[in-house]
C-alpha cells in the first residue's frame, strides 16, 4: 500500500520553487493532517537550524510520520556540491548531507540527495560520476545505521547532465557497493525525460524508493497532462510500498494544492 505525502518548506529563500506548504512547520503539519495525509517530506535550511523537538512535538501532535528530508537547500544556500571540482566544497557537500541523515534517521525518515548531485563541466563527466559513486557508497553506508535508505533523485536536464533517466539511475545504483541508495522517482523529471514514464518505473522495480507526485508543469498532481491511471498499475505491478509526495508548486495556493493532490491520490491510488 502506497501512502501520501506533502511537502513543507522551511527555506524562504526558495519561494516560487515546488512547495505545497511554507516556512510554519506547525501550521503545515496541522492542515496536512486535516486534508488527510500520512507524512510530511521537509526542506530545512541545514541540519542545524532544525528545531528537532518541535518536529518530534508537531509530529506527535498531528499523527504524522516525515518520510523524507531534503538535502538541496546544501546547494541553493552554501552552492555545495558532491561533484564540485573543490576538494573542499565536496567536502563540505557530503558534510553537509550527513548531517541530514543524522537528522533524518531517528524519525525513521531518509534524506534525498537531489540538487546537490550537482553536474558535470569543470570536471569531466566520468569523474563527476566517479565523485557522485564515491559519495553515495559513503552516505548510503552512514544511512544504513537507522534502517532507512539513502534516496538518490535523478533530475531532468535542466537541473544536471549527470544522470537524467531511471534507467542511468539504475545503472548508477548497481555500480555502487552499498546496496542502502535507492531511487527517488520525480514524475515532473520523468515527464521531461522519459518515453514513457509508467514503462520507466516498471523497469525501476525494485530500486524505486520514493515518488515526487506531481504533474507534468509542476503544479499539482490533477492540474497538468499526465495520465495517472498507467502510473498507479505500474507501482501496483512493481508492488511499491512508499510514499507519494507532492513536491509540487503551491498552485493556486497551497491548501488547493494540498486538496488537488489528495484527490487524485484517492481517484488512483486508493483501491
Ligand atoms: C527539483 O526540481 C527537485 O525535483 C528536487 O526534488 C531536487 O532536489
Ligand atoms: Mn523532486
Amino acid at each position: 500500500m502506497v501512502r501520501s505525502c506533502v511537502t513543507i518548506s522551511l527555506v524562504p529563500e526558495v519561494r516560487g520553487g515546488p512547495f505545497v506548504f511554507w516556512d510554519d512547520l506547525a501550521e503545515g503539519c496541522r492542515q496536512a493532517k486535516q486534508l488527510g495525509f500520512d507524512a510530511v517530506e521537509i526542506f530545512p535550511p541545514s541540519p542545524s537550524a532544525v528545531d528537532v523537538a518541535l518536529v518530534r512535538r508537531v509530529l506527535e501532535d498531528n499523527g504524522l510520520s516525515v518520510a523524507a528530508f531534503g538535502t538541496g537547500a546544501g546547494w541553493v544556500l552554501q552552492r555545495l556540491s558532491l561533484t564540485s571540482a573543490e576538494a573542499g566544497n565536496r567536502a563540505g557537500a557530503r558534510q553537509f548531507i550527513r548531517g541530514v541523515i543524522d537528522l533524518a534517521g531517528p524519525f525513521g525518515a531518509s534524506a534525498i540527495i537531489g540538487s546537490m548531485q550537482g553536474r558535470f563541466g569543470e570536471v569531466d563527466k566520468p569523474t563527476a560520476l566517479e565523485y557522485l559513486r564515491d559519495a553515495l557508497n559513503d552516505l548510503g553506508q552512514h544511512a544504513a545505521q537507522y534502517g532507512v535508505p539513502l534516496l538518490y533523485e535523478p533530475l531532468s536536464r535542466y537541473e544536471t547532465n549527470l544522470v537524467n533517466t531511471v534507467a542511468d539511475g539504475v545503472a548508477l545504483l548497481q555500480a555502487l557497493s552499498t546496496r542502502n541508495v535507492k531511487l527517488l522517482t520525480d514524475l515532473f523529471h520523468m515527464n521531461i525525460e522519459e518515453a514513457d514514464l509508467a514503462a520507466a518505473l516498471r523497469s525501476g522495480g525494485e530500486h524505486v524508493g520514493h515518488v515526487h507526485f506531481v504533474d507534468s508543469n509542476r503544479r499539482p498532481a490533477g492540474c497538468g497532462h499526465i495520465d495517472f491511471a498507467p502510473i498507479a498499475a505500474a507501482l501496483r505491478d512493481i508492488d511499491y510500498r512508499g510514499y507519494l509526495s507532492a513536491e509540487a508548486l503551491p498552485y493556486p495556493n497551497p491548501i488547493e494544492a494540498a486538496k488537488t493532490t489528495i484527490t487524485t491520490y484517492r481517484k488512483y491510488f486508493v483501491l
